[in-house]
Formats: structure tokens, sequence, C-alpha cells
């Protein structure tokens, strides 16, 4: 008799164009799993968590929210944003309520440069570029701590405190993360981003375990680079780029960057890793909610998709994971386009050519 694995997955499509991207990438992954042969399949549960749910209840998610996920064996979530919501409130009512409380301290953000887009950068064309940015996701400058006060001195008189929170335990790990990651791959370089000129305690302290770590993997080059340089090398020397890794704040602003690079916001995926597994992980694409777009059948289903390869390839179907990727080269290669990146196709026929091509 065949085992079939059934994979339980929350899907939490959130706001704006998160609920056609997950759409999207599920269609795709029952495709997969249909295709085969019965010897895995997704048991998918969905949570209408997000500005509406807020709208309703006053919350994010659930108060029972992060039990009712916590044994589950991946998270698919779409974007979280929407205008009738503080953006502050929102992002951490959900999103980084799910990273904070499950421990998904690495935010893997590939960025891949695909045929039939074109790429601002110059040398993108004649160059082989292929960049993963890693990005601390448990701590650094979203670690949630400071205040507000003295409003009682009146209008113009308050004052906020947001500090950065740096411990070497959570340096460490995310740096290692980086270096393993950088062992597996055809260019062996990790480069270490910070700005320890003006923030002179947290970003020392990363600079510091930076180069004791790297001195564990003699076999993989490294350097550090502040990151004003860095976002000026990304532009200026994007083959001399292979893995990167910042704190959370300078890492979110470099993938932006590198996806921007790479053409479209709308083809970026990631992954919120718990690398220990004593958590769910989560996967997401990069780009957020689209307020402007959503709802109109123009969204770019890419991000969403790549970041469902990603949580196979977490699952171990790895072969499944390269079939989704071959797909997606294949689609945009056939010019099959979402207006961000220069085409006329929708969301849809995207989603329809993905799984056409996922033999290809
Ligand atoms: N799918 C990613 C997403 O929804 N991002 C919303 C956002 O504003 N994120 C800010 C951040 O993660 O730093």
């Amino acid at each position: 008799m065949t085992d079939i694995r059934t994979f339980r997955i929350g899907a939490i499509p959130g706001d704006g164009v998160g609920a056609e991207v997950v759409a999207a990438g599920r269609r795709v992954l029952d495709a997969l799993a249909s295709d085969s042969g019965g010897r895995f399949g997704f048991d998918w549960q969905e949570f209408p968590w997000g500005s509406d749910f807020h709208a309703r209840t006053g919350r994010m998610m659930d108060e029972d929210g992060l039990d009712r996920i916590r044994d589950l064996d991946a998270l698919y979530f779409g974007a979280v944003g929407w205008p009738t919501v503080p953006d502050h409130v929102s992002l951490w009512g959900l999103r980084l309520r799910i990273c904070q409380s499950f421990d998904q301290w690495a935010n893997v953000r590939p960025v891949t440069f695909l045929p039939g887009v074109t790429s601002p950068l110059r040398k993108a064309d004649h160059t082989e570029l292929d960049w993963v940015v890693v990005r601390e996701n448990s701590e650094g400058e979203y670690a949630g701590l400071g205040g507000r006060n003295l409003s009682a001195r009146g209008r113009g008189g308050e004052v906020a405190v947001q500090s950065a929170l740096f411990t070497e335990v959570g340096c460490e790990r995310i740096i290692r993360f980086a270096f393993d990651l950088a062992r597996t791959r055809t260019r062996k370089k990790v480069s270490s981003v910070t700005k320890s000129n003006a923030q002179q305690y947290g970003m020392v302290l990363w600079d510091d375990v930076f180069a004791r770590v790297a001195a564990d993997y003699p076999d993989v080059e490294h350097e550090s680079v502040l990151v004003d340089a860095m976002s000026a090398k990304f532009v200026l020397k994007p083959e001399d780029l292979s893995v990167v890794v910042a704190s959370n704040l300078n890492a979110d602003i470099l993938s932006d960057l590198g996806s921007a690079l790479a053409g479209s916001l709308g083809l970026a995926a990631s992954a919120n890793l718990n690398p220990e597994r004593r958590f769910p992980s989560m996967f997401e694409p990069v780009h957020g909610s689209a307020p402007d777009i959503a709802g109109q059948g123009v969204c770019n289903p890419i991000g969403a998709v790549g970041s469902a390869a990603l949580m196979l390839e977490h699952l171990g179907l790895s072969d499944e994971a390269a079939r989704i990727h071959r797909s997606i080269e294949a689609t945009t290669g056939q010019g099959v386009l979402t207006r961000d990146v220069g085409g006329t196709a929708g969301t849809e026929e995207v989603t329809r050519a993905l799984i056409d091509n996922l033999g290809a």
C-alpha cells in the first residue's frame, strides 16, 4: 500500500491581494498533490484573520489563534495591512505576532532573476545574478522595545523611544544560518550588513559575532559592509553578492531593493523559518497587501507561488519544489507576465500557466 502523507497547512490570506495570491498558490500546490499519485496531499485549514476580522472583533486574529495553528505542519500567509487599521496595529497583531511567538528567527528571501523579466540593472542581462537575503527575524529593530510618554506636555511635547535589541545568541544563530546556506551554493560568500559606525553598541556586537563565526567557515568568503555602501553595491556590483545577512530592518529594506532590481516585488518569495522545528514555519510573498490593486485580478502570483516552493522544500518535497521553480521560469520565459513586470496577463492567466507548466 502507498504511504500517503497529508500535510496540515494553515492558510492565512490576510488583507488585500493576500487573498488572490494565496488562492493561486493553493491551486498550484493542489495540482502538484493530485499529480503525485496519492503520495502526498494537503489538508488546508483557512483562518480569516486580518483587517476585516479586526473591524468585526477588534483583534487581528482570534484570541486563541496561536494555539489553533501551533501544531500545523506549516503556515501559508498572504499579506497584512489595510487603510482601516493603523499599520503598526495590523503588523504587530498578525504577522509579527506569529513570527515572534513561533520564534521564526530566520527570514529567507531569495532574489531570483527570471527569464523574460527585464531588470533595471544594466548588468543583469549578461551576469548571472542569484542572491539570498537572510533577514534576522526575531529581534533587532523589531524587538518592540520602547514607549511613548509625556503626552501631558501637550501637542508637540510628546517623546518616544524605540530601542533595537541585539543579543549574542540572536546574532550568532542567524549568522551561522547564513554561512551554512552559503556552503550549499555555487558562490560561497556571505556579506554581512550593519551600520556599526553610527550604531556603536548592537551593531558592533553583530560585527564581532560575524568575525568570530566567519573564522569557523574558512571555505566561505566573507565581507562586512555598511548598509549605505551595500545599497550602492546591489546596484553597481551585483555580481559580487551571494548570501546577504542583515538585521531585521536593514534586510527588509535590502530585500525590497533586491526584488525591485530583479524586476518587481511581486516576484519575491520568502520563508519565515523556525529552524529547530519547535513551531510551524510560515511562507509568504515579500510584497504587502497592495490596496491600490486589490480585488482587480491583476496582482502577480509568482511571489506567493515561489513561497509555496520554499514551503515544499521545508516539508521535504524538494523535487516538487524544483517543479514549481521550473514552472515559474517557463511561465515568465513564455512572456505570460502581469503588468508589474511589463505584461498584460491577469492573476488567473498567470496561475493557469504556472499549473500548465508544472511538467516543464
Ligand atoms: N507578505 C508580507 C507582508 O504582508 N508584509 C507587510 C509589511 O508591512 N511588513 C513589514 C515587515 O515585515 O517588515
